[in-house]
């Protein structure tokens, strides 16, 4: 299996309501082309697609994604998770008990978790998360319930804290020109929304991200 601290250089989260010059299936494979290292589909948004709608466009993004090995992650919905098998389900402190994600997913299947603070990693680690997430970095637009800004010093006392090994993604807000400040705090990666969605190439954000690091 591919390596998960790997695998989060460059981690690209989307759904169609982040997509700006292209539809979510020519915006993601843009997006690989420049260098993303995971996918995560994420359908949120009020114009999110439901049912079968965002059933299919999964299945199109997960194609996509196995088509060019790069792992493919979704948020939330371990269903849909396991029906379009995903690599792995990203799950945050209101999505359920871990332990119960995990029984459902098994061993191999990678289960992320959202943080937000040192309490909240040290007990990701112990529920057996493959990787934490940790944010919002920066302020950011895209997530209108978002948590207040932790910084990348969260990172740092993370790290300190004793959790050298577990992989850490910084999530929020992410610029390239902060992209670095994420990645000296210690993470192993830096989860990108709009800034590749957005970009009037996706491509060339995604290469210029992948660069830096
Ligand atoms: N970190 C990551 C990851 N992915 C995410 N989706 C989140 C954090 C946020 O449940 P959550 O998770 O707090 O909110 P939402 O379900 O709206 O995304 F690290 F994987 F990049
Ligand atoms: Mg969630």
């Amino acid at each position: 299996m591919v390596n998960v601290s790997k695998s989060l250089k460059l981690y690209f989260v989307m759904g169609s309501a982040n997509c700006r010059m292209f539809d979510p299936e020519k915006t993601l494979a843009e997006a690989i082309k420049g260098g993303i290292t995971l996918f995560q589909f994420r359908e949120k948004g009020n114009k999110a697609l439901k049912g079968n709608d965002c059933l299919y466009l999964g299945q199109k993004l997960r194609h996509l994604c196995e088509k060019n090995k790069i792992p493919f992650i979704v948020n939330d919905d371990i269903e849909m998770a396991l029906e379009l098998h995903a690599d792995g389900v990203h799950i945050g402190q209101d999505d359920g008990d871990p332990y119960l994600t995990r029984k459902q997913i098994g061993q191999n299947m990678w289960l992320g978790i959202s943080t937000h603070s040192v309490e909240e990693a040290q007990q990701a680690v112990k529920d057996g998360a493959d990787y934490i997430g940790v944010g919002p970095m920066f302020p950011t637009n895209t997530k209108k319930d978002a948590h207040q800004v932790v910084g990348p010093d969260l990172i740092k006392k993370i790290r300190s804290s004793g959790l050298d090994h577990i992989p850490i993604v910084g999530i929020g807000g992410i610029t390239l020109d902060r992209a670095k400040l994420v990645y000296q705090a210690g993470a192993n990666g830096v989860a990108v929304i709009s800034a590749i969605s957005g970009a009037d190439s996706p491509k060339h954000a995604a290469a210029a991200f992948y660069s830096l690091k």
